[in-house]
């Protein structure tokens, strides 16, 4: 199973960026990390190029929010990207808000799973459980 991930904008924490590479290898998943500052039509090229069933955005800095706008744009113009499952975390606003907003906003430009700040295992549990629900793993197999 091949995800593509980085962290978009001009968003230079790495850490996270590390950790999701390692936890992710660790899970058997086939990675493509575009790193740091990446551009959100990079993810698309990215996910194109490598046949990614999986896209895995970070924000730290919470600029995705501006971002993120764009993504169902992108997904129209990228129709082979359908059946991606595109999936977002880390701190998805500037400042502070409410939590279930903030999902109902990432959800409505078209991401599958949102987790803002969210524990990094928690989310790939959930990328697991969708996965399954999706027919795509068995509980055992994800490479
Ligand atoms: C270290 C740090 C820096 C370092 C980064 C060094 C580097 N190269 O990585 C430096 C000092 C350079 C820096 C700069 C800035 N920073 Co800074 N930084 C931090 C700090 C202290 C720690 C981040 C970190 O590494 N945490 C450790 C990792 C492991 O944790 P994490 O990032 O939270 O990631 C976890 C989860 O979020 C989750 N996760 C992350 N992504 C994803 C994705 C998915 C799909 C899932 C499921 C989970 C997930 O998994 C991770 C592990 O559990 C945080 C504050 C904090 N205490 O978190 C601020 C923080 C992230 N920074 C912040 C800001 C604002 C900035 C600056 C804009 C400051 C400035 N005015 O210049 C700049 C941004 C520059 C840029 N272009 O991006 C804010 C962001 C606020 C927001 N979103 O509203 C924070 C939260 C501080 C704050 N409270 O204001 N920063």
């Amino acid at each position: 199973m091949k995800v593509v991930t980085g962290v978009v904008g001009n968003d230079i924490h790495v850490v996270a960026n590390r950790l999701i590479d390692l936890s992710l290898r660790a899970r058997g998943y086939d990675v493509y990390n575009l790193g740091v500052n990446t551009h959100l039509q990079e993810f698309f090229d990215a996910v194109v190029e490598t046949g990614a069933e999986v896209l895995m955005i970070s924000s730290l800095n919470g600029e995705a929010e501006g971002w993120g706008r764009e993504v169902r744009l992108l997904k129209s113009k990228y129709k082979s990207l359908d059946d991606v499952i595109m999936m977002i975390g880390g701190n998805l606003t500037v400042g502070s808000g409410n939590a279930e907003d903030i999902v109902a906003r990432y959800k409505n430009y078209g991401f599958d799973i949102v987790c803002h700040q969210m524990d990094l295992n928690t989310g790939l549990d959930m990328l697991q459980d969708l996965l399954e629900a999706r027919g795509l793993v068995s509980e055992e197999a994800i490479a």
